[in-house]
């Protein structure tokens, strides 16, 4: 039986579990970038605590698939709420070093500001610990986590209006007790990782930190691919306007949340929301690509009905950063109620007929389009939902029936050797 996207969204809504992207443990995911502008926010779709940063940093290539780059340091932007009960730890497991930044700037352009560092908390021993820092304030920080003899660097005016990049800390030799910057108010810039760079995976206490509700667009918290439960009720009471060229009479949104999603996939990327029950309003979503103060709107949605979903399909490169906003439609001037509910994500990748890809047309496969151009090509001239939607037993059939005889190739189910399986697939289509 062939299902349209929206059946694809409802059936995933209802049998995948929500994923609890919010405290009391943090999950690195993906790789956290080293400055501030791939940091991951520890922050999401709701209002929770964060006790521990789970993650690994390693001094060989996290990626696979052609993307290269080493991973020995793991930038997180953290809400700090309580100073005095602010506190960041790690144990034994490698030689690590801590590092705290204030963040400053723009959405676009994070600056991350030095503030302390640890080597470690005893001589002797590996784990690093901040706390009790002078002078800290609540706010937006950025907390590093890397490995001896890391240390970040940043650019300082060096006289006659030029610059120098230095080093922003420099430890003791027992690397014991809170270090601060070399030079106020110096910003990072990069990181020097030698050869030998302490790497492992690390469990991280947390004290102090609780995230916010992302109410505005800079504060945008992390959205993973899957289910998501999210919460509106922190979310901004101002009107939102909506881009031009959403769907006539929505006037704006309210109770609005904002979320960034970083495309895993070359493809389509289906983003839905769904109330938990029937809302006062619609729920309503929208979509653009690029950082808060210059994004492009890629899609919106409004829910037809109080219990119906929004949800919008958006082409996408992986990489690509999608910055999304979840509120309620507003019908007057009166303040919709707070609604909770469930964020679906998920990225098709889109293949064209004879992409390796993309699957054999002899096997059903999720996606659309099959690895043989030709018979794709021929199967979709007649059954086009195999090149829109998905290659399903339906194609097979079709492909059993219009490309066997047709092909002059006895490898007919592409697998790339001529054997049993294509004698198979011969018989089973003789006489169709
Ligand atoms: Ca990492
Ligand atoms: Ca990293």
């Amino acid at each position: 039986m062939r299902t349209t996207i929206t059946a694809v969204l409802s059936i995933a809504l209802v049998v995948l579990q929500a994923a609890a992207d919010v405290g009391p443990t943090w999950q690195e995911d993906p790789d956290a970038g080293s400055v501030p502008s791939t940091s991951q926010g520890v922050r999401a779709t709701g209002v929770g605590t964060v006790n521990r940063i789970i993650g690994t940093t390693t001094a060989t290539s996290p990626f696979t698939g052609g993307l290269a780059g080493m991973d020995l340091v793991d930038l997180y932007e953290i809400d700090i709420t309580s100073p005095a009960g602010f506190m960041v730890g790690t144990g034994p497991d490698f030689d690590s070093r801590l590092f705290l930044f204030r963040r400053e700037g723009t959405s676009c352009s994070p600056i991350a500001v030095a503030v302390a560092a640890s080597h470690r908390r005893a001589a002797g021993v590996n784990g690093s610990e901040l706390k009790a820092i002078p002078g800290l304030a609540a706010g937006t920080y950025y907390v590093a986590i890397t490995g001896a003899p890391a240390v970040p660097r940043g650019w300082v005016a060096a006289g006659s209006g030029g610059y120098s990049l230095v080093d922003l800390f420099a430890f003791p030799a027992d690397g014991v007790g809170t270090q601060f910057p070399l030079v106020a108010g110096a910003a990072l810039a990069e990181w020097t990782t030698p050869v030998g760079t302490a790497a492992g995976s690390y469990s991280m206490t947390v004290g102090g930190v609780t995230p916010k509700v992302a109410a505005i667009c800079s504060d945008a918290g992390r959205a993973l691919v899957g289910v998501t439960a999210f919460d509106l009720a922190g979310g901004s009471t101002s009107p939102e306007t909506l881009p031009s060229g959403c769907e006539p009479g929505i006037a704006g949104m309210t109770r609005t949340i904002w979320l960034r999603h970083t495309a895993a996939c070359d493809g389509a990327l289906t983003v839905g929301v769904q109330p938990t029950s029937p809302t006062q309003n619609p729920l309503a979503i929208v979509a653009w690509l690029g950082c808060c103060e210059q994004r492009i709107p890629v899609g919106c949605d409004a829910a037809g009905a109080p219990a119906g979903q929004a949800s919008i399909v958006v082409p996408v490169r992986a990489g690509d950063d999608v910055l999304l906003a979840i509120g309620v439609r507003m019908t007057s001037s009166t303040l919709p109620a707070s609604v909770t509910g469930d964020l679906f994500i998920e990225c098709t990748p889109t293949f064209a007929c004879g992409d390796e890809r993309a699957g054999s047309c002899f096997s059903p496969h999720d996606t659309p389009f099959c690895n043989a151009g030709d018979c794709c090509s021929a199967v979709c001239a007649v059954d086009p939902y195999c090149c829109a939607v998905m290659w399903d037993g339906t194609c097979v059939d079709g492909a059993m029936g219009v490309c066997i005889e047709s092909t002059p190739n006895p490898d007919i189910n592409g697998d790339g050797s001529v054997d049993g399986k294509d004698l198979a697939l011969l018989l089973s289509s003789w006489g169709t």
